[in-house]
């Protein structure tokens, strides 16, 4: 655990309950993130059909992560897990430029949740150890990036399988 990403969590959480939400298509490396992190336990769960939920417990912050994109059915259900969301973290796959658009979409979708107003965003542009994986800024782009308003961003190239970037986006001082 890195001590900047302690300092952090204690620092701008204090004792509050707080969540931080880790979303982005399937296959895009969000399981692989909070491994990576070594916070704790990651606890499964499915909370409704089809839709699965990785929680890990952090002191007071919770992180949950689940997939993006597919059945709208569920969707609704998605929104039990809203309230006091300080943070969103969202992980793109850079070397899957066929979904970068629907990656768009969602991330768009969830900025227009009502209850995630106030969350700020860190994107990580993942899987960047894998050739024709988009940079940085070619991400920025395809996500739109620009049209985020009133809400603090930050974007950062990640590779969680290398354990890169990861700490360099959670040490962020919008988060
Ligand atoms: N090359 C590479 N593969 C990655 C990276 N991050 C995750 N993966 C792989 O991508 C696949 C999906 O990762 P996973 O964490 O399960 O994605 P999730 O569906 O978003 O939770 C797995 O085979 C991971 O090993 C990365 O940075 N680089
Ligand atoms: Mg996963």
């Amino acid at each position: 655990m890195g001590i900047l990403f302690t300092k952090m969590f204690s620092s701008l959480f204090g004792n509050k309950e707080a969540r931080i939400l880790v979303l982005g298509l399937d296959n895009a490396g969000k399981t692989t993130i909070l491994y990576r992190l070594q916070m704790g336990e990651v606890v499964s769960t499915i909370p409704t059909i089809g839709f699965n939920v990785e929680t890990v417990q952090y002191n007071n912050i919770k992180f949950q992560v689940w997939d993006l994109g597919g059945q709208t059915s569920i969707r609704p259900y998605w929104r039990c897990y809203f309230p006091n969301t300080q943070a969103i973290i969202y992980v793109i796959d850079s070397s899957d430029t066929d979904r970068l658009v629907i990656a768009k979409d969602e991330f768009h979708a969830i900025l227009e949740e009502e209850e995630l107003r106030g969350a700020v965003v860190l994107i990580f542009a993942n899987k960047q150890d894998l050739p024709g994986a988009l940079d940085d800024a070619a991400v920025t782009e395809a996500l739109e990036l620009h049209k985020i308003k009133n809400r603090q961003w930050a974007i950062f190239k990640a590779s969680a399988v290398k354990g890169e970037g990861l700490f360099e986006g959670l040490d962020w001082p919008g988060l």
